[in-house]
């Protein structure tokens, strides 16, 4: 039986064995020059390079197609510091006991604390919000696989941002609900990430980390 919903052509130009080897090394060089970065510069971002990140990280698979998520884009100076207040207060909490003494010890090479500066800073902040389900006319629809559908669009985002010739972090201050409380959100969408975006600060630095090697994180089947 023929499915009732209609196909369209799909193509890919056939590339050389050499060309695929080119792309594929390029596109990890590139990638693997990404860090996230805490040190912000306030130097403005045009909007519309956030809107195409924006739509690189909507082009990402998803769950039965559903596309579970909402990106809130912050450039306004008043919410970013209501934004920045309330992640300090969680945070102040999380360095200050919610915080395993081994968790607060992992994270020292990194050189974190209770104060996010970057959330006024950097001059636009994207908050990636998951749909567990839509509500259309009221009614609940299911979304499914959504932690896999939003985590895959961050991916993207991330990849974008930083090819873009930007920078940002993943932040995940915690809990995060005061988010969705600050931008008026509905019940069906639930904060899952918090990103500055923009330009690093001249001095920024990143901590000297080494990324593990193909062979401690791969294994091939023959
Ligand atoms: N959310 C806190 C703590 C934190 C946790 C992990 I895991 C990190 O990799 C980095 C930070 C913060 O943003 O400081």
């Amino acid at each position: 039986m023929q499915n009732e919903h209609p196909f369209i052509p799909y193509h890919r130009p056939v590339l050389t064995e050499e060309e695929l080897c080119e792309n594929s090394k390029s596109f990890y060089e590139a990638m693997d020059s990404r860090r996230s970065v805490r040190d912000f510069s306030d130097k403005p971002v045009p909007r519309k390079v956030i809107e195409d990140v924006v739509m690189t990280a909507a082009s990402a698979p998803s769950g039965a197609h559903k596309q579970p998520w909402t990106f809130c884009i912050i450039a306004n100076p008043e919410l970013k510091k209501k934004i920045r207040e309330a992640a300090e207060e969680e945070e102040y909490r999380s360095y200050h006991g919610r915080m395993s003494e081994e968790w607060l010890t992992d994270l020292k090479p990194i050189g974190t604390d209770w104060k996010k500066p970057f959330l006024e800073i950097a001059p636009w902040l994207i908050v990636m919000f998951k749909k567990p389900y839509d509500l259309i006319e009221g009614k609940k629809h299911k979304n499914y696989y959504v932690a896999e559908s939003v985590g895959i669009a961050a991916g993207f985002l991330i990849s974008a941002i930083h090819q873009a010739g930007l920078v940002t972090l993943t932040h995940t201050p915690s809990p995060m609900n005061f988010l969705q409380k600050i931008l008026e959100r509905p019940a069906n969408e639930k904060a899952f990430l918090l990103l500055p975006v923009g330009y690093p600060a001249d001095d920024a630095t990143v901590p000297d980390f080494e990324r593990k090697p193909l062979e401690e994180i791969s294994v091939f089947y023959k």
